[in-house]
């Protein structure tokens, strides 16, 4: 199950400029299935403990404070190799490095504010899906 699946959430810069239908809308048409979704705000904490492995890197305090500034929309998403399949459709961190037609790159505002978040490992999507979503919530 844990390969099949991967975890996102669009990030408050997205969600607050109106893109989160053009999103998901790209996700879905891209072969996703969407397991999951609501729309939630993250208190500066909550962030610090979603980013928990960023904790040392110098933009840290800001990544939390951003990604606590407005509401963000979290997913759950399933496809045959989700997790990479999903990076490639958001393309490079940094917009500016992000390929022609990726997420980040048609969406993103910034390094940081870059609209979008992809798992990086099976076992991180489990984890990460997990900090949004009771298996309750998954269908
Ligand atoms: P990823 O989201 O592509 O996996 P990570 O290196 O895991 O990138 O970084 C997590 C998030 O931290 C990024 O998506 C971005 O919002 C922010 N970030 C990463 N590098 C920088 C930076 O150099 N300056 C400011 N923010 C950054
Ligand atoms: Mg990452």
């Amino acid at each position: 199950m844990a390969t099949n699946r991967t975890f996102t959430m669009i990030k408050p810069d997205a969600v607050s400029a109106g893109n989160t239908g053009a999103i998901t809308k790209m996700i879905e048409e891209a072969g996703f299935r969407i397991v999951a979704v609501k729309k939630t705000q993250l208190t500066p904490e909550r962030a610090g403990q979603f980013y928990a492995i960023h904790k040392e890197r110098p933009f840290f305090k800001d990544l939390c404070s951003y990604m606590s500034s407005g509401a963000i929309v979290p997913m759950i998403l399933e496809k045959e190799n989700a997790v990479e399949d999903f990076r490639k459709l958001i393309g490079a961190t940094d917009p500016q490095k992000a390929a022609p037609g990726t997420i980040r790159n048609l969406f993103a505002k910034s390094i940081e504010a870059n609209a979008i978040h992809g798992s990086d490992s099976d076992e991180n999507a489990e984890i990460e899906g997990s900090f949004f979503f009771a298996k309750t919530e998954c269908f």
